[in-house]
């Protein structure tokens, strides 16, 4: 049996989007009615539900921002009474503020929804063995990537992140066939299987890897290693998790599942909705979700939406590749910079995405140093020809970003991998 849902999946635009206003009239109605605290921001912004008639009324209302989450937190934003919720989940986000979630068993079994989708659009069927390695616990990663493996009926490895070794020893003894996890840890994974010989034991046809930023070229490599498709999926603890958007087999971006989450894109300096195919800050409206029903939430994620036609013949709208934050930018000497910038500069280069940056303050100056792996093909070059390609990126850097870092060039594996989501960056200075 497989999941593909094509009388949603596939259904026609118009008819999405006359499902889309019947949800949101009748989510705006739940929140009004529940939240007192964005009842308050509805009224300071002039809206009243009755103003909401369809999906196009959606900029009417006000945003939800991280900031709003700290301030009503822990319960000021719950849909419903705590004896209707059943779950939280949480993430510390990217700024250290704790995120609680909640959720009813509505919410889970139309997450569990959700993922199922993910892994049914990579190929998943009852008669695969899904291994779960991304965390469980406060984590969406595991409990979300469970719940959907659960309901399209495979076999379920709830292994967790971490302890590489036995999750290798599943991997080969259970004959996995999906793995689930964050695309630096399948990297890892990848590489220790390259080394210990095993690659003729595993099974493995596909990956599901999310969480965190990676690149094409990083999916390249891991599909090679592996012998298997990889796949992206997106999602955020306060819209649900895993699963809000997941690539199928064109691999040309994540289709959002829109029958649950409405997608908008805004200007992330003047909070302006711009048109289909503009580069900017997802925003998503959750349509069904009952405990943490978050409308306009700003994601601060960076990316294109489209609606092209796909070859798979799903019609959900597709959000690209995230292209950053708007909130990781970090100033150094006063210049604004991206991560995605160095990385894609290292990466142009043609090496790999193992890379950190450490930022330090030296007598009210700030350094910033590009620490990054060698690839293993050139880890055999004279010292002299390491020191000409860290002068050369060294320059690329200072073309692009107008900073003057230094580059330095590690070995193969020098940087430590992590088994959730990647530390790229080490902020040392004391602000
Ligand atoms: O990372 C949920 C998740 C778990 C998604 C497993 C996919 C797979 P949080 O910990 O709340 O939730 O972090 C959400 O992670 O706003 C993005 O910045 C980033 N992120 C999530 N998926 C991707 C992805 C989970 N596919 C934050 N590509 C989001 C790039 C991603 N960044």
């Amino acid at each position: 049996m497989n999941y593909y849902q094509p009388q949603i999946e596939c259904m026609p635009k118009d008819e999405m989007k006359k499902h889309q206003s019947e949800l949101l009239i009748r989510q705006v109605r739940h929140v009004w009615d529940n939240v007192s605290y964005y009842k308050d921001k509805m009224i300071k912004a002039n809206v009243k539900p009755d103003d909401i008639t369809s999906i196009d009324d959606l900029y009417k209302l006000p945003f939800v921002t991280k900031d709003d989450l700290r301030e009503a937190y822990p319960y000021g934003l719950l849909g419903v009474p705590i004896k209707d919720a059943v779950r939280i989940q949480s993430t510390s986000g990217t700024t250290g503020t704790r995120v609680v979630a909640f959720y009813t068993q509505h919410d889970i079994d139309l997450w569990d929804d959700c993922c199922a989708r993910a892994l049914a659009a990579a190929g998943s069927t009852k008669e695969d063995v899904v291994q779960v390695s991304y965390g469980y616990g406060l984590f969406t990663g595991g409990p979300g990537m469970n719940g959907g493996s659960h309901k399209l009926g495979s076999l379920t490895l709830p292994m967790s992140s971490g302890f590489t070794e036995r999750q290798l020893q599943f991997m080969c003894d259970l004959s996995a066939t999906v793995l689930c996890c964050t695309p630096s840890y399948a990297e890892y994974l990848a590489e220790t299987i390259e080394e210990s010989g095993l690659r003729n034991k595993i099974k493995l046809k596909a990956g599901i890897f999310g969480a965190e930023a990676w690149s094409n070229e990083m999916r390249r490599r891991i599909e090679e290693k592996l012998g298997i498709k990889a796949y992206d999926i997106y999602g955020l603890t306060e819209i649900t998790g895993p699963g809000v958007s997941f690539e199928c087999s064109e691999q040309t971006g994540m289709h959002i599942n829109e029958d649950h989450f409405a997608a908008e894109i805004i200007n992330p300096d003047t909070g302006e909705v711009l048109p289909i195919g503009s580069k900017g800050e997802i925003v998503f409206t959750c349509l069904t979700k009952q405990a943490f029903p978050l409308l306009r939430y700003r994601t601060r994620d960076i990316c294109i939406l489209s609606h092209n036609d796909c070859s798979c013949g799903r019609t959900l709208k597709k959000m690209s590749r995230l292209m950053g934050r708007s909130d990781d930018m970090l100033i150094i000497k006063g210049v604004n910079v991206f991560p995605s910038q160095i990385e894609t500069v290292l990466i142009e280069y043609g090496l790999s995405a193992n890379y950190q940056l450490v930022i330090d303050r030296k007598n009210h100056t700030d350094t910033l140093e590009v620490k990054v792996e060698l690839n293993p093909d050139m880890f055999s070059d004279t010292v002299r020809a390491v020191e000409t390609r860290e002068r050369e990126l060294r320059e690329k850097i200072k073309n692009i970003l107008g900073i003057d870092a230094k580059v330095t060039l590690v070995a193969p594996k020098a940087i430590t991998r992590s088994e959730g989501k990647a530390v790229r960056i080490i902020d040392n200075r004391e602000i």
